[in-house]
């Protein structure tokens, strides 16, 4: 006899994801380059917080950091250039099941995407915003970003770059609504976990600024800091990203940061001392756009074409 028996009950086994579930195509990033780092941490951000892979989405905009959909076995959207938060802040206002990351580079975000990334940060729908920073348009071959140190040569400006650059974090800040804002770096593949994790956890929009390697455009750019752990001020609170052994050995400076104090976040990240790594600036309380784009997601369709009826008859003569 054919057909299901009546005694068939579906065999639901537990699911437990391991990294192989969320590493998709190998990479093509130059050996060296920090995108290689992040993609690390967030497959294994993934694989702690057991996130099902069906339920996942990776958004990016265009660079060689926005390749990193490719390069994870989830759903991914490698969008327009300066678009995955647009791309993003769609799905996110229907989708309130997916875990949501977001890779932009500082040439997508904070160049042709600045629009954007005011109103998202002031949407503050859930999702994590992760800003790759290198200082460059790597995939366009060295061309000034905003974010290029004044008197850095690029291919554009090859006496130097002539302004000085625009700072991602304090722009942040400055927005309404900002929720979450931290900052971290690819060389230390603790503290950028411990980060990560963190940011995915927030109720809301976190926004993480990843001080980034471009090996091949921008050689030693960044070894000022990066071989120098006095160069690092390591942020610390009970709220904020917890700082493990592995990260107090590396880095001496440490302050107590209260993540809550704006004006506090605003003064630190004009720092040029040293760089700030950690939970800048957190309020739990801010409004979440996403809350109100998923209203009335469970009517029925027949609810949804009453209460189009009874809009028009409102408007009827
Ligand atoms: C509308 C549009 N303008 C310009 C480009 C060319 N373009 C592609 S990537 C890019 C800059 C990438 O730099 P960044 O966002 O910093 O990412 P990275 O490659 O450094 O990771 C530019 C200008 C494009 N693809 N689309």
């Amino acid at each position: 006899m054919y057909g299901i028996k009546q005694d068939w009950v579906l065999d639901k086994r537990p699911r437990h994801f391991v990294l192989d579930d969320y590493e998709g195509g190998a990479p093509r990033w130059c050996a060296g380059c920090g995108c290689n780092s992040i993609l690390g941490a967030v497959h294994k951000i993934c694989r702690d917080e057991q996130l099902p892979p069906e339920k996942t989405l990776v958004v990016s905009g265009i660079g060689c950091s926005s390749r990193f959909p490719h390069y994870m076995k989830t759903y991914g959207f490698h969008s327009l250039h300066g678009r995955p938060l647009p791309v993003a802040s769609g799905a996110r206002s229907r989708r309130p099941d997916l875990h949501m990351f977001v890779v932009t580079g500082d040439g997508d975000c904070c160049a042709i995407g600045t629009a954007h990334w005011i109103h998202a940060i002031r949407y503050n729908m859930k999702m994590t915003v992760m800003l790759f920073d290198n200082n460059v348009y790597g995939l366009t071959k060295k061309q000034s970003s905003p974010t290029s140190k004044q008197g850095n040569t690029t291919n554009t400006h090859p006496f130097g770059a002539p302004l000085p650059p625009l700072n991602p974090l304090s722009v942040t800040l400055g927005i309404t609504n900002a929720s979450f804002v931290a900052q971290t770096v690819d060389w230390n593949p603790a503290h950028l976990y411990a980060t990560l994790l963190r940011a995915h956890r927030h109720d809301g929009l976190s926004f993480v600024r990843i001080v980034q390697r471009c090996p091949h455009y921008m050689a030693g750019y960044w070894d000022s800091i990066q071989h120098q752990p006095e160069a690092h001020l390591v942020l610390r609170d009970e709220v904020g990203v917890p700082v493990d052994d592995a990260v107090a050995r590396s880095y001496g400076n440490h302050l107590d940061h209260d993540p809550h104090d704006l004006a506090a976040a605003k003064e630190l990240v004009l720092r040029e001392d040293v760089l700030p790594i950690g939970l800048l600036y957190l309020n739990e309380n801010a409004a979440r756009y996403d809350e109100w784009t998923a209203r009335g997601m469970g009517m029925s369709p027949a609810d949804k074409l009453a209460g189009l009826q009874a809009e028009l008859d409102r408007m009827s003569i």
